[in-house]
C-alpha cells in the first residue's frame, strides 16, 4: 500500500462553486435485516442462500445493518460534509410480494420516510434508486420478473407509484434503474449475479438478456411519464436512469478495425439503453445487425412511448469505474476489473455528453485498493485517494477543458459493504466496517474528499470560469 497509485500526480484541478457531491449506497449491499419488520425476500436473498458458491460463501442478512443503525451513518456522513446521498429502496420492504395487487407494509415504508427525514434535517438531499438488483422473489416465482415485460411494467409503475406518493415531497432527484447491462448480462447471461441465469442452468441466454433490456427500457419510460404526468409538477423533482459503462480504447490507434471495434463495444453496451431511453431512437443499427431477431422490436406503440418519455430525463447518470481495451491498462486495484484509468473517463464524459447532450451526474465511482487486509492499513487508504483524485481532475478537464456538463459526483461507496458475487472481500468504502463487530472508522480517502471538494469548489465560481 505504499507503493504509489500510479505514476501520475493528482493536480487537484477546481471544480464549478455549485458542484454537488455525495456518496452511494444500494439496500441489499448495506441494510441487513433481511426478515425484519414484514420485508419479503428478494432475488438477492435466495441466490445468496441457495447458491453460495456464487457469493463467496456470503449473504447480506446482517451486512452492515444499516437498517438498525441509520443514525449513526447519517450523523457520520454528516461529518464529511456532503451534499447528497444515493440509496436504494428494497421494493420488497415496500411490497413484500411485489405485485399491483399484493399487500403494502407500512414499516418499510417508515423505514425510509424516517431515513429521509433525518437526511434532510442534516442538509442532506436524498437521491433515490427505485430498483438497484433486489426484485421481490415473489414476482421472479410468479413470471420471471423481468421475463416478463408486460406484467414487470404494471408492477413496477405500481410500486414506483406509491413511491413518489408517499416520498416524493421530499425527494428531488429520482433513479429508476440501476444500470441496466449488468442485469441483463450478468444476471441473465453469464449468471453471477441473481437470479443467476446462464447456459450453464440451462436458460436461453440467446435471448434472455436482450428481454430483460427491452423489458427495463420499457419501465424506465413508462414510471417517467407517470412522474412527470402526475406528480413533477407538484412535487418539483428530477427523474432518470443510471447506466453504467467501462470506456473501451482501440488496441492499436492505427487499425480502423480496432477502431471500429472500440466504438461498437460502447453502442453495445451504453447506446443499447441510451439510445431508446434519452433519443426515443430504436436500438443502435449496429446491434440489430449482429443480433438480428434475438433483439425485440418496439412496437409502434412502444416507440410512442419511448419518444414521449425521452425529454422527461432530466439527467444522464453515470456509473464509471475503468477502461478497457484488447490488454489491460493501468495500475491494478483490489479487483481484477477496475484499473486506473482516468483519460479513459474523460474521454467517455465527452462520447456520453456529444450523443445525448444531458448534464451528466456521476452517480458512481471508486475503487478497493490491493492488499486491503487489516484497519490500519484499510483506513490509510492512499490508493483510493489518489483514485478519487485522478478521476476529479478529468471531470474539471472535461468541464473545463471540453466544455462538457458535469453536475455532481458521488463516490461509491459511504461503506464498505457486501459487494455481491464477492461477498465481503472487496471493499469500496471512504468508512471502513469491521464485519464482526460492525464498527465503523472514516477512512482517509473519506476525509480527503471532504477537504478536496471544498478546495476544489473554493477555487472557482462557475461553469464558465476558466483555470487555463
Ligand atoms: C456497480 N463492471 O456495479 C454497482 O452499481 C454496485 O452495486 C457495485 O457495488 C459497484 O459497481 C462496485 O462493483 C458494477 O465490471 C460492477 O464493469 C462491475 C462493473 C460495472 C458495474
Amino acid at each position: 500500500l505504499e507503493t504509489a497509485t500510479s505514476d501520475r500526480e493528482v493536480e487537484a484541478l477546481p471544480l464549478p462553486h455549485g458542484f454537488q457531491w455525495g456518496t452511494a449506497t444500494a439496500a441489499y449491499q448495506i441494510e441487513g435485516g433481511a426478515s425484519q419488520d414484514g420485508k419479503g425476500p428478494s432475488i438477492w436473498d435466495t441466490f445468496s442462500h441457495l447458491s453460495p458458491s456464487r457469493t463467496n460463501g456470503e449473504n447480506a442478512d446482517v451486512a452492515c445493518d444499516h437498517y438498525n443503525r441509520t443514525t449513526v451513518d447519517i450523523k457520520l456522513m454528516a461529518s464529511l460534509g456532503v451534499d447528497v446521498y444515493r440509496f436504494s429502496i428494497a421494493w420488497s420492504r415496500i411490497i413484500p410480494l411485489g405485485g399491483r395487487n399484493d399487500p403494502i407494509n407500512e414499516r418499510g415504508i417508515a423505514f425510509y420516510s424516517n431515513l429521509i427525514d433525518e437526511l434532510l434535517a442534516h442538509n442532506i438531499a436524498p437521491v433515490v434508486t427505485l430498483y438497484h438488483w433486489d426484485a421481490p422473489q415473489a414476482i421472479y416465482d410468479r413470471y420471471g420478473a423481468f421475463l416478463n415485460t408486460e406484467e414487470f411494467q404494471a408492477d413496477f409503475e405500481n410500486y414506483a407509484h406509491i413511491c413518489f406518493s408517499r416520498f416524493g415531497n421530499r425527494v428531488r432527484k429520482w433513479v429508476t434503474f440501476n444500470e441496466p447491462y449488468i442485469i441483463s448480462i450478468f444476471a441473465h447471461l453469464n449468471g453471477t449475479l441473481a437470479p443467476g441465469h446462464c447456459r450453464a442452468v440451462g436458460t436461453d441466454t440467446k435471448t434472455e438478456p436482450w428481454i430483460v433490456g427491452h423489458t427495463i427500457i420499457l419501465s424506465h419510460a413508462t414510471v417517467a411519464l407517470m412522474y412527470a404526468n402526475e406528480f413533477r409538477d407538484t412535487q418539483k423533482g428530477e427523474i432518470s436512469i443510471v447506466l453504467n459503462g467501462h470506456y473501451y480504447e482501440p488496441y492499436d490507434q492505427a487499425s480502423s478495425q480496432d477502431r471500429d471495434a472500440a466504438e461498437r463495444r460502447l453502442l453495445f453496451y451504453i447506446a443499447w439503453f441510451g439510445d431508446p431511453v434519452f433519443l426515443g431512437e430504436d436500438y443502435p443499427a449496429v446491434m440489430r445487425a449482429y443480433l438480428g431477431d434475438r433483439l425485440p422490436t418496439f412496437t409502434a406503440k412502444q416507440r410512442e412511448l419511448l419518444q414521449r418519455a425521452a425529454p422527461v430525463n432530466a439527467y444522464y447518470g453515470m456509473n464509471h469505474y475503468s477502461t478497457n481495451e484488447g490488454k489491460t491498462v493501468g495500475p491494478a486495484s483490489g479487483v481484477a476489473w477496475l484499473r486506473v484509468a482516468p483519460e479513459g473517463f474523460r474521454k467517455l464524459l465527452n462520447w456520453i455528453w456529444k450523443r445525448y447532450r444531458l448534464p451528466i451526474i456521476v452517480t458512481e465511482n471508486g475503487c478497493p485498493c490491493p492488499g486491503e487486509k487489516d484497519v490500519s492499513t484499510a483506513v490509510d487508504d492512499k490508493f483510493r485517494q489518489n483514485y478519487f483524485g485522478l478521476y476529479l481532475d478529468a471531470i474539471s478537464r472535461a468541464i473545463y477543458e471540453d466544455r462538457v456538463t458535469v453536475d455532481g459526483y458521488y463516490a461509491w461507496s459511504l461503506m464498505d459493504n457486501y459487494e455481491w458475487s464477492a461477498g465481503y472481500g472487496p471493499r469500496f468504502g471512504i468508512i471502513h466496517v469491521d464485519f464482526e463487530t460492525l464498527e465503523r472508522t472514516i477512512k482517509n480517502s473519506g476525509y480527503y474528499l471532504r477537504d478536496t471538494f471544498m478546495e476544489r469548489r473554493r477555487l472557482s465560481h462557475s461553469k464558465d470560469a476558466t483555470y487555463i
